[in-house]
This record gives structure tokens, C-alpha cells and sequence, in this order.
């Protein structure tokens, strides 16, 4: 019954940098070889495809205490929020393809300027948010939550590439859907900031249909916010989507993860969009990677109005004998 009227705007960022195994950084050309662009504008969206980011190291990258590459990490952000920021400036919901998941620095910094009251809702396996101290691998895809939080601002020491940065969100602006991989220190951040976590063991006892009204009771309570959506795909199941840097097994299955989706293009709130952590490189076969980027291709199309129960044109009319 309804079309979609979306209007899109895609960001592709190649960017790897925020963690160690090669390969996410073609994440951007399978997803659109895939037909993104095509099926979105086949289902009513209006596209503008906004190409690749041009991501580049940094010379003399040194670490900060175990943070990698700080200064290739904070640079690519910088250019990702300014391109986000145009993309919203020219009224799109702006989807950003990855790339690691380092990027939701820049992509929600970037919403974050034109829409002051956003709210994240983050689907993951893992919750993102080690402190730059506590971070056990150094890793920045590990971390970005931590960077955008106010609550954790003070547990953020000064880092070379991050000065720009400041922290935007607060604790109660965020849902977490999916995990199942957090390191000590970060369930401790969850537990004693209050996050909201819907994690597989509420998945399990709940059902996604529960989870999903929650999600929305607790972001919309008093007014309706803009949402951006921060999609990493190793939420989903390792036998849905294989190909990515950091399997954790026991994930949503394809319906769970479509269905997110879908309830969020429902609430007509949606703004911004990462799909990321599409690692074509660590799929072991042809259809394992074929498999995780349809996974993420599907995703972003339910995020823009595919509907299982199908559609039809608003003004469609059966034809007469
Ligand atoms: N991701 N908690 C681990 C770390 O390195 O901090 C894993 C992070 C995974 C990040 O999948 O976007
Ligand atoms: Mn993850
Ligand atoms: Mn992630
Ligand atoms: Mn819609």
C-alpha cells in the first residue's frame, strides 16, 4: 500500500584501518555490484549515489598506547562527517557503506550536526564501546561508541587524529540489539551508564516483535527523534553472513535481521543508515560471500521500504475485461 518515498544518498567509505584483516574495505563496490542502487530505485527511492571516500593512511602513524593508526582513523572520520553532513543538508537519509565499524564515528558526528536529537539504535554482535584504556585489542572499530558518549567523556584521553571530535549522544539516546561478545570492561560501561541492551538472551526470551516495541517505547517516550541506525553484519549469524572480520556464532537469523529493518522504516524516523563490516575477503567460498553481501543488500532495502507482505502503487487499479 505505501510506496516509498524515500530519497537516498549513498556514502561509500573504503576504510579498513580500524582494525587488522584486509578485504573490508571493498565492502562499498560489492554491495553496489550487487544492485543497491538499482533495486532501491526499483522499489520507489529516489538514489543519489555519492561514490567512494578517498581514504588515505597517515604517515608516521604511530600507535597511542594501544590504539592503532589514531591519525588515519581520525582523518577518514573528519571526511566522513563532512560528506554525511552534506547528504543530510540536501535532505537524504544518508546510508553509509563500510568499511569497519571505526566509521560510526564520523557518520554519527556528521548526522549529529544537522540533527541534534538523534537517536542510535546499534544491531551488532559486539557493543563498540572500549575506552581507547580499555580496549583489549587496540582496535578502533572496538570503540566508537565510547568516543560519541558524553557520559564516558572524561575516561577519553587526548589522541592524535581525534581532537575534533566531540561526543554527542547520551546513554539513554541508544539501543543495543544483538549482542552476544563483550569484553569485561565493556559490560561494565553498559550495566553502570544504563544503556538500553537487547542482547540474544533477551532476543531469546522476548522475540524480536517484543524487542522491537521496546526499542521504539524507549527511544520515542516523550517525542519522536530521528534514528540512526548503526548495522554491523556480523549481528547476523555466521551461516547468513560469513564473510566479516569478527563472526560471533549463536547471531540473528536472515528474518530477525530484515524484520529491525523493516520496524524501523515503519516509524518514518529514519535518517541515517551504516551498513558495515562486509569483509569480501573472509568469505571461505563464492557463496559465503555472495550470501553475507545479499544479507546487506537486504537489509538496506527493508530500511527503505521493502516489505515481505509486498506493495503496490498507491493509485493501482486491476485491469478491466
Ligand atoms: N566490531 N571487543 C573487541 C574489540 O576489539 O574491542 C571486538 C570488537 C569488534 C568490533 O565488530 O565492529
Ligand atoms: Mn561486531
Ligand atoms: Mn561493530
Ligand atoms: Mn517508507
Amino acid at each position: 500500500i505505501r510506496r516509498c518515498h524515500h530519497s537516498v544518498g549513498i556514502i561509500g567509505a573504503p576504510f579498513s584501518r580500524g582494525q587488522r584483516k584486509d578485504g573490508v574495505e571493498k565492502g562499498p563496490d560489492y554491495i553496489r555490484t550487487a544492485g543497491l542502487t538499482e533495486k532501491l530505485q526499483a522499489q520507489g527511492c529516489q538514489v543519489k549515489d555519492y561514490g567512494n571516500l578517498k581514504l588515505d593512511d597517515v604517515p608516521n602513524d604511530e600507535p597511542f598506547r594501544k590504539v592503532r593508526m589514531p591519525k588515519t582513523v581520525g582523518l577518514a572520520n573528519q571526511h566522513l562527517a563532512d560528506a554525511v553532513h552534506t547528504v543530510k543538508k540536501e535532505g537524504r537519509a544518508c546510508v553509509v557503506l563500510g568499511g569497519d565499524h571505526s566509521l560510526a564515528i564520523g557518520s554519527i558526528l556528521g548526522h549529529a550536526r544537522s540533527q541534534r536529537d538523534l537517536c542510535l539504535v546499534w544491531v551488532d554482535a559486539h557493543a563498540d564501546i572500549n575506552t581507547p584504556l580499555t580496549s583489549p585489542t587496540g582496535n578502533v572499530h572496538g570503540q566508537p561508541v565510547s568516543y560519541l558518549l558524553k557520559e564516558l567523556q572524561s575516561k577519553i584521553p587526548v589522541m592524535p587524529g581525534f581532537s575534533w571530535i566531540k561526543p554527542c549522544i547520551t546513554a539513554k539516546d541508544i539501543v543495543y540489539i544483538g549482542l552476544r561478545d563483550l569484553d569485561p570492561e565493556e559490560h561494565y560501561i553498559v550495566k553502570n551508564l544504563g544503556i538500553k541492551s537487547f542482547s540474544m538472551t533477551e532476543l531469546d526470551r522476548f522475540g524480536m516483535g517484543r524487542v522491537m516495541e521496546e526499542t521504539c517505547d524507549h527511544l520515542f517516550s516523550k517525542v519522536n527523534r530521528p534514528i540512526h541506525l548503526s548495522y554491523d553484519i556480523d549481528a547476523l549469524d555466521p551461516l547468513v553472513a560469513p564473510a566479516t572480520g569478527t563472526p560471533a556464532i549463536g547471531g540473528l537469523t536472515y528474518r530477525e535481521g530484515i524484520y529491525v529493518a523493516e520496524e524501523i522504516c515503519k516509524t518514518g524516523l529514519l535518517s541515517a543508515v551504516d551498513l558495515v563490516e562486509v569483509n569480501p575477503s573472509r568469505g571461505k567460498t563464492e557463496e559465503e560471500v555472495r550470501s553475507t553481501v545479499n544479507a546487506a543488500v537486504s537489509v538496506v532495502l527493508s530500511c527503505f521500504g521493502k516489505a515481505r507482505e509486498g506493495s503496490h502503487p498507491i493509485n493501482y487499479q486491476l485491469p478491466e475485461p
